[in-house]
């Protein structure tokens, strides 16, 4: 695979180059050619820019509250030069509700402030090299999990109140708790009872008290994305998976990833 060139811009009078330097060089530090074409530059001066310097990607950087106007005006000038198979990419401080429009507009992704480093190479390798495995969304709610001191006690809301079925209740010894399935939908309501003192989820009732414990995704991949999430940075309680109920294998992201939500990866024993 040939080395990837990236312009990375900065359109129009925005002064602040931090964010723009930084993404360079992270660039740079995974393997990319980088050129920065430096403050104040007009939309048709990157078009330019970007096809003279034959890249493969072009990183618009804007914290000055003009990327409304001026990130299309890029994707319009490359159209006029008929460069719009150049994709562009672009960050700053961007309020979440401008995304839908300039992914409309034709900016390819949108990285906001916070955004980490690796998230942005690892996009930009996967958009250039088709044959790198895109980072794919699970496939539903597997279950969310509910921590409460007695299935028993607390299955009556759930099932005279709510209205739904029991479908499975068993022990899962790797995790020291008693699991009841109720169906709802695609997805499951999981009780979680601890077995025992040292049960993760006897410490979660001390600490927090009954409720919701964590949300487990379904997926079909779960080696290749817990390799995939840790290239991203992102941090893991299980690196590799672990058994889970009913035979399925599972492994915990670390809530700071998250926001504070506790997420499980789950793939059922017939997937992979
Ligand atoms: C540092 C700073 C400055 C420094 C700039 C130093 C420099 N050389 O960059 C100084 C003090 C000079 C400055 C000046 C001004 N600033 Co100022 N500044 C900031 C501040 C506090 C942090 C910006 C920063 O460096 N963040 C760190 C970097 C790493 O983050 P980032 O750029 O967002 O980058 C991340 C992502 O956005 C993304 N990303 C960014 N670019 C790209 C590009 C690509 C290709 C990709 C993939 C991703 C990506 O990846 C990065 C990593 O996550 C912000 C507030 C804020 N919270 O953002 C205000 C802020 C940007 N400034 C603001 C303003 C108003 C100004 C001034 C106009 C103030 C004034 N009246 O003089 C001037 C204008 C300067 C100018 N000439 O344009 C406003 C902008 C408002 C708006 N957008 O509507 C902000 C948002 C503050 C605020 N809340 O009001 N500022």
């Amino acid at each position: 695979m040939k080395q990837i060139r990236v312009l990375i811009a900065k359109p129009g009078l925005d002064g602040h180059d931090r964010g723009a330097l930084i993404i360079a060089q992270a660039l740079r530090d995974h393997g990319m050619e980088v050129i920065y074409t430096g403050l104040r530059q007009s939309p048709n001066q990157i078009a330019q820019a970007a096809i003279q310097e034959d890249v493969d990607v072009i990183g618009l950087s804007s914290l000055s509250g003009a990327h409304k106007s001026l990130f299309p005006k890029v994707v319009d000038a490359l159209k006029a030069q008929q460069a719009e198979d150049i994709p562009v990419v672009a960050g700053g401080v961007i309020p979440p509700e401008d995304v839908p429009y300039l992914e409309e507009r034709g900016i390819t992704k949108i990285f906001t402030s916070g955004s980490s480093t690796e998230a942005i190479a690892h996009y930009i390798k996967q958009l250039i090299d088709k044959d790198r495995e895109p980072v794919t969304k699970p496939k539903k709610i597997a279950h969310i999990g509910i921590a409460v001191h007695s299935i028993e006690q607390a299955l009556p809301f759930y099932k005279d109140v709510v209205g739904l079925d029991l479908s499975v209740v068993e022990d899962v010894e790797s995790e020291q708790v008693k699991v009841a399935f109720l169906k709802i939908g695609e997805s499951n309501i999981e009780l979680l009872e601890p077995l025992s003192d040292g049960s993760p989820i006897q410490a979660f009732l001390t600490k927090r008290g009954e409720g919701i414990h964590h949300i487990a995704f379904e997926v079909d991949d779960i080696h290749n994305r817990l390799a995939q999430y840790k290239e991203l940075g992102v941090p893991l309680i299980n690196e590799a998976p672990k058994s889970g109920a009913h035979q399925s294998e599972i492994a915990f992201l670390h809530p700071k990833a998250a926001h504070g939500v506790l997420y499980e990866l789950c793939q059922p024993a017939d997937k992979e």
